[in-house]
């Protein structure tokens, strides 16, 4: 059996992403949890970033997020978490690409932009991309992001719509109640085991977050 240890920290949403990998496909694994307010100096030494997550499976080290789900699903393949055809494949990708590229970065914007004089441009960047979401999943059959099965697509996106709630607490961001399709989404993916047993509450996510909106940590 292969020996899997996971460098996270509860908070970070890119590390959410390979926690529900983990779950998915019901990894054995040993969690090891880095505080992020003080990255101790042996994470340096290990960590070529010095970012969560990181993923040291035997003697491989894989950092980044979605780089890290998929080196899961390659070795791992145990609960397949990409469609099976090239093709499915390739629009799985696109999406992940576009969730990185995309929106995440407009989603993280707004929380950690402490300039209030530059939100109106990443709050219309985001109600694009959500509009943009909003119908490609309306073009696609469900209640997946990529149809019948959960793939890493939902779990790329998934993270960042539970910390919406630090987007409503701190920058009176609400998810429009009009994108019904990606609503019934956030319900399907809320109900499945992997979020049920790693999921936070806004409470935990507005605690959090504070020294970082406050800016007594950068980001
Ligand atoms: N692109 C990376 C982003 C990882 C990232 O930004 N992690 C943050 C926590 S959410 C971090 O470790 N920050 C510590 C630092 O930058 O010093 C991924 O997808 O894994």
């Amino acid at each position: 059996m292969k020996r899997v240890r996971f460098y996270s920290n509860d908070v970070c949403p890119f590390a959410y992403r390979v926690r529900l990998a983990l779950a998915e496909k019901a990894v054995e694994h040993e969690p090891i949890s880095v505080d992020l307010n003080a990255i101790p100096d042996w994470y340096y030494r290990l960590s070529p970033t010095g970012k969560v997550p990181l993923l040291i499976c035997d003697e491989d080290q894989v950092w980044e997020s979605t780089v890290i789900n998929e080196y899961l699903e390659d070795v791992f393949p145990q609960h397949p978490l990409l469609p099976a055809s090239p093709m499915g494949r390739a629009r799985a990708r696109i999406w992940i690409e576009y969730c990185n590229s995309v929106f995440q970065p407009s989603c993280c914007g707004l929380v950690f932009e402490l300039d209030r004089q530059k939100h109106q441009p990443i709050r219309d960047a985001l109600d694009e991309s959500l509009e943009f979401i909003e119908q490609g999943l309306a073009e696609a059959p469900g209640p997946y992001w990529m149809g019948e099965a959960v793939t890493l697509v939902d779990l790329a996106f998934y993270p960042f719509f539970e910390h919406a709630c630090v987007l409503s607490y701190y920058r009176g961001y609400e998810l429009p109640s009009r994108h019904k399709r990606l609503h019934r989404w956030l319900a399907v993916m809320r109900e499945r085991p992997s979020v049920q047993t790693n999921c936070r509450d806004a409470d935990f996510y507005i605690e959090a977050y504070k020294p970082y909106v406050e800016g007594s940590i950068g980001h």
